[in-house]
């Protein structure tokens, strides 16, 4: 009996924010923690999706290979025998199947997508690629049968979409791919990180966002410690005066909570148990900003203990395992499409 596989990854467009860092690299790293052994962890890095986006090409490849040292200095532990990582367009199985898969999904699905939508609003010229984005998604999950794929609420629509494909290639040619749990199974198994959303601390209506510009409000996982935690204190808040979570009318505060629980590894109403009666923002801004600082520190500290040449060393040996996986999956899906004996 195959361990179930988990599945995440965190692209190299730009630099990763304290977003990422809370909503994606530390629920993993905590999972790996306490579930050692019970799952295949597959943390790959999207480079392929990458530049599904316009990306400053020239920092791209050390940027990818970064993301691992930022995997690493977060405490993933990369010699546990259940876990791998690798660059997706170093397993050019993800490519291949994605064109496969391409043949199986319908324009119309595609192109409904409001990730879709939102992102080509803001662009003058729209890449296929952009369009395609969750059928490469769709490769990157079923080609390692992925059951978990702990994303934000923003990718929803997206894993909805790789179970209908799944679904429907297996009614059409037998058991092809393990189909990934429902959206309502994924954020039970993400328990304390189901919905987490980091916000803009200058826009707390808005998602902290690794792309969008906005250097008063994102807190980038390189900023320096000091800087982050003045970023922290000069968070926008309301004037209500008394500490609650409630994202539409209170989403700066609320933002701050979300930003304590995650860094302390707690519930989120756990904290706001924590916080309730007490009035002063100052007091709610300064927990927040010495969490930030200290974690930052931390961070930062070990990053410079894992080298770009560790990183490429560790990311060369766990490619050369996982190819074989990949392509044992899609040569069963090419023989089922007849390109194959
Ligand atoms: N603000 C956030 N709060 C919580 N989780 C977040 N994630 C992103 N921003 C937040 C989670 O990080 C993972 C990796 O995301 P991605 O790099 O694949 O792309 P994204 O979701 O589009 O992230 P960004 O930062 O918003 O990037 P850009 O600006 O390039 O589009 C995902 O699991 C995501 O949920």
């Amino acid at each position: 009996m195959h361990k179930p596989v988990i599945l995440t990854g965190v692209r190299s467009n730009a630099e990763p924010t304290l977003g990422n860092y809370l909503g994606a690299i530390l629920p993993l790293v905590r999972l790996q923690a306490t579930h050692a052994g019970e799952y295949q962890i597959n943390a790959f890095l999207p480079d392929l999706h990458s530049i599904t986006t316009p990306t400053d090409y020239k920092q791209l490849y050390q940027s990818t290979i970064n993301n691992l040292r930022i995997y690493a200095a977060a405490g993933l532990k990369l010699d546990d025998p259940n876990t791998n990582v690798y660059r997706q367009s170093y397993i050019p199985a993800h490519s291949e199947l994605t064109w496969i898969l391409d043949c199986f999904i319908y324009y119309g699905e595609l192109a409904r997508m409001t990730q879709f939508k939102e992102k080509s609003a803001k662009q003058t010229s729209v890449s296929v690629s952009l369009l395609n984005y969750p059928a490469l998604m769709a490769a990157d999950i079923l080609l390692y049968d992925a059951s978990y794929v702990p994303v934000g609420e923003d990718q929803r629509q997206h894993l909805e979409l790789v179970r209908d494909i799944a679904i429907r290639m297996n009614n059409q040619f037998g058991e092809l791919f393990v189909v990934p749990e429902s959206w309502e199974n994924q954020m039970k198994f993400n328990g304390n990180g189901a919905g987490v959303r980091i916000r803009s601390l200058k826009h707390p209506s808005q998602k902290m966002s690794k792309s969008i510009a906005d250097p008063a409000g994102t807190i980038l996982l390189s900023d320096d410690p000091k800087e982050a935690k003045a970023k922290v204190l000069a968070a926008t808040t309301d004037s209500l005066g008394s500490i609650n979570l409630n994202y539409e009318t209170q989403p700066g505060v609320s933002n701050l909570l979300q930003i304590i629980a995650s860094i302390q590894n707690k519930p989120l109403n756990e904290v706001v148990s924590e916080w309730k009666g007490e009035s002063s923002y100052a007091k709610l801004k300064n927990a927040a900003a010495d969490l930030v600082e200290a974690t930052l520190s931390e961070f930062q500290a070990k990053l410079l203990q894992f080298s770009s040449e560790d990183a490429l060393d560790t990311l060369s040996k766990h490619e050369e395992a996982v190819r074989g996986i990949a392509e044992a999956k899609l040569n069963k899906v090419q023989s089922s499409v007849g390109i194959r004996p």
